[in-house]
């Protein structure tokens, strides 16, 4: 067929929003009109590109009438919204996502063939936003999914990063980054509303004045500004109809600033300053969970939560609304520390701009903030030198501290005399240089306190806020992470929903619980059978898609060995290479028979912070080891290492259906929750993994049968770090790991190069700050078992059943729930 076709009706376009009907016809209808009028071209002439886009905003088409109407909703009904201030959101592509909430999926399949369409390809087509890192811009994501779902009001806030996460190359076995343009081919889903523009100060210095009552104040004479241009992004609840809005802010230049220095006739500077001021949104950090102190990056922090606090308080709470309610409309959770510069913002617009008392308007502000905390590692803890803060935000470090000398006076009061005390809980650290604690100021200006799973939360309060948890305990609670059922389960892996659908029903895709009544049918061989199907063709779908992407062949049957998450040295990828090294050196040494190994293909996705060192020669060393491996005949078929290059959420949805084992094997105490583990239990993988996060209660979830537990347990760890941890002493006594660290060592893997390997290997002999030396044996211990296992097929498919069947409580609703009950009381 061949456009142009008839405009939409004029009657449509003037009276209250429709939706076009979900009807084959209709969506060809709208799919033509959108690539002849929005996009300007012929479907003969039109590109896949073209097409995608055209897809795409008809989709949106279906979206908006509920997008709307949800927000009409809003406005009337004085329902406390949910504030989520993040400074990341790994959203993952959006068109399939938004097929799957409108239910569009087979008529959009259906008219796309009309049209002479493969939709496979204009799917292919999407750049997924990579607007996060890992697990907490992941997070983020779910939870305005569950939020969605469920109905409640919320707005995300976050920031229009132009590039986001870097795009992972090898070239030389070697990470290289290259720029994520995420934007370059035209970004359908966002609506930009540069009407709606918020400005937002920064530098200069502050001045006391005495106001009409007699009262003495402070104000800001900031010395540069920059622009806030909202761009509005649906968030499709799933099929209710409710669509609710996640509100990203791109810096722009303020005319008065270019102009100042455009005036003085220095052209060149004025366009510099420009992209100074743009350069705010330019791009994402990419350090999960260490962040580098840089000043563009408190820029960013403070610019998205000025022009959200901003946001709400001018335009979405009616006019001449009294704010001593604000309480009563708002909750802002605070996804870490990176947006807590919101708690001295709001002191400052309710103190020096709305005329309120300091203590009403710090009674206010606690009320209005929630804080959740998602580490543990000490260099991970936000803090700013006050030096910068101040250069930066001068009368925000003045507030800082004045809510730290207001907030120590009343410790002093109930612990008088304890200096030591009171300097520990101060928000404000003397030492190496004067700086403000973010964890602190969130945890004093917060209602609520949270960590991501049972035992962070333990943790949290036990190691990192003790003083506070003991200063208030019921400030402090858990809300365990949940994941998403419909991106991770209905979209990712349709072969297994709909073997669940045809059981159970398809009511667990809104309440994962449900997956309970799939436990009598773990015994059920038919459905064993159809259940190890599913796997099966998952895995052959993943591996046409890793030879169409790398270039990677693997074999067809083989236990799928998957760990992926951002590299870092807690999360032990180095671990999972010492077990890998010693299965092959115990091959090619003659101890073990390759006829008698159970063929397994390993899998890694993790992409390194561009600076962390350690992390980048990890990575090499992996890919060394993959290349060595699979091109040794003597372990053909047997044993395979794939690192497909630029692990994300695309690549996550085909590759977690496929697995058979997930590993999630960090140093107890270290990882905060994880939520990769959460996916592929649900997706019928089986764990090994330590004592850990959210691991915990996953397998006091599923059960010890159906979970290979290995390792230290965090209270070990610390003792065994008490008594001084030698790694080499595992070295000395234990042969296979000798014979494993040898071979690593001894340059098989580096074509004779030893010093290509020098640095990981002397890194574990000599500090091994993460303990893999230790856990060693008791990880290959765990994987023999696991191999006892996979071999008796029905027993390990009986317990993948299992793991499916009980972990429906790490659905992020459930996690929604909790933070409904226990921290937002909306
Ligand atoms: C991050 O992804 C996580 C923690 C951070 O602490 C920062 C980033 Cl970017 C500051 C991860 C945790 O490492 C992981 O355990 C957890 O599951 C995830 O956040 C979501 O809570």
């Amino acid at each position: 067929r061949i456009g142009p076709t008839m405009p939409m009706s004029s009657e449509r376009a003037s009276g209250p929003v429709e939706a076009p009907d979900k009807t084959v016809e209709e969506f060809v209808a709208a799919f033509l009109n959108e690539l002849n009028f929005g996009q300007g071209v012929l479907l003969s002439r039109s590109t896949i590109n073209d097409q995608y886009l055209a897809l795409a905003r008809t989709v949106r088409q279906y979206l908006m009438a509920g997008w709307l109407e949800t927000g009409v909703q809003r406005r009337e009904s004085g329902r406390k919204t949910i504030g989520y201030l993040s400074a990341e959101y790994l959203l993952g592509r959006q068109l399939s996502n938004a097929l799957l909430a409108t239910d569009l999926q087979d008529i959009a399949d259906e008219a796309m063939k009309q049209c002479g369409i493969d939709i496979a390809a204009l799917r292919a087509q999407e750049i997924e936003p990579g607007l996060g890192n890992g697990g907490l811009g992941r997070l983020a994501a779910c939870f305005v999914d569950s939020l969605a779902t469920m109905d409640v009001p919320c707005i995300g806030y976050g920031i229009r990063y132009e590039y986001g996460i870097f795009r992972q190359t090898f070239e030389d076995n070697r990470q290289v980054e290259v720029p994520d343009s995420w934007l370059s081919l035209g970004s359908p889903w966002e609506f930009p509303h540069p009407e709606r523009q918020v400005r937002v100060d920064f530098g200069g210095r502050t001045e006391t004045y005495t106001d009409d009552q007699g009262r003495e104040r402070s104000r800001w004479i900031p010395d540069w500004n920059v622009l806030g241009i909202p761009y509005h992004h649906m968030v499709p609840g799933f099929r209710n109809g409710t669509v609710n809005t996640l509100r990203l802010w791109s810096a722009k230049a303020t005319q008065a600033f270019d102009l100042q220095i455009f005036n003085s006739g220095d052209y060149a500077a004025a366009v510099r300053a420009q992209t100074f001021a743009e350069n705010i949104s330019k791009v994402l950090y990419p350090e999960d969970s260490t962040p580098q102190g840089k000043e563009l990056r408190l820029q960013q922090q403070y610019f998205f939560v000025a022009c959200s606090l901003h946001d709400f308080i001018q335009n979405t709470l009616p006019q001449d609304f009294d704010l001593r309610r604000l309480p009563e409309r708002i909750i802002f959770q605070l996804n870490d520390t990176h947006p807590v510069i919101a708690i001295p913002e709001l002191m400052r617009i309710l103190v020096d701009r709305k005329g309120f008392d300091w203590d009403e308007a710090w009674d206010i502000t606690r009320q209005c903030f929630a804080y959740t905390c998602h580490t543990l590692l000490p260099e991970a803890l936000e803090v700013w030198s006050a030096e910068l803060l101040g250069r930066l935000l001068p009368r925000h470090l003045e507030i800082i501290y004045r809510i730290n000398k207001e907030f120590l006076e009343e410790v002093r009061e109930t612990f008088p005399g304890d200096e030591m005390r009171i300097r520990s809980m101060s928000i404000i650290a003397e030492h190496p240089e004067r700086s403000v604690r973010m964890a602190y100021l969130a945890t004093i200006g917060s209602s609520k306190v949270n960590g991501v799973a049972e035992l962070h939360s333990q943790l949290l309060r036990d190691k990192v806020l003790p003083e506070f948890s003991q200063y208030w305990t019921e400030k402090f609670t858990n809300v365990t992470n949940g994941i998403t059922p419909r991106r991770f389960v209905f979209l990712a892996n349709r072969r297994l929903s709909d073997l669940i659908t045809d059981k159970i029903g398809s009511g667990w895709v809104t309440d994962l619980e449900r997956l309970r009544d799939l436990e009598p049918y773990a015994d059920d061989a038919d459905f064993r059978a159809e259940f190890a199907a599913v796997k099966q063709a998952n895995k052959e779908r993943l591996f046409k898609v890793l030879q169409a992407r790398d270039g990677i062949e693997l074999p067809e049957h083989a236990m799928l060995d998957v760990m992926v998450k951002r590299l870092h040295e807690y999360k032990r990828q180095s671990l999972k290479l010492l077990h890998i090294v010693s299965t092959y050196e115990s091959i090619i040494s003659g101890r073990m028979r390759a006829e008698d190994a159970v063929p397994r293909t390993f899998v890694f996705g993790a992409k390194a912070a561009p600076g962390y060192h350690m992390a980048k020669e990890t990575i090499f060393l992996i890919n060394s080891v993959a290349a060595t491996i699979n091109a040794d005949e003597r372990v053909k078929d047997v044993l395979s290492v794939a690192f497909p290059a630029n692990y994300n959420v695309t690549l996550a949805e085909k590759l977690i259906p496929a697995a058979d084992l997930s590993e999630q094997i960090s140093l107890a105490g270290k990882e905060a929750s994880g939520t990769g583990n959460m996916k592929f239990a649900l997706n019928g993988a089986l764990t090994i993994g330590t004592d850990d996060g959210a691991n915990v209660e996953i397998r006091q979830l599923v059960g010890d049968d159906n979970f290979f537990l290995f390792g230290m347990t965090e209270p070990e760890v610390e003792q065994l770090r008490a008594e001084g941890y030698q790694p080499t002493s595992y070295y000395r006594s234990n042969d296979r790991l000798r014979a494993t660290i040898d071979l690593l060592a001894g340059g098989h893997f580096t074509r004779g190069d030893r010093a290509a390997s020098a640095q990981v290997v002397d890194n574990l002999l000599t500090q091994d700050p993460f303990m893999a030396l230790a856990d060693f044996q008791g990880y290959l211990d765990a994987q023999d078992r696991v191999d006892a296992v996979y071999r008796d097929t029905d027993a390990w498919t009986r317990s993948a059943i299992l793991n499916v069947a009980r972990s429906g409580f790490f659905s992020s609703d459930r996690s929604m729930r909790d933070y409904l009950d226990r921290i937002w009381n909306a």
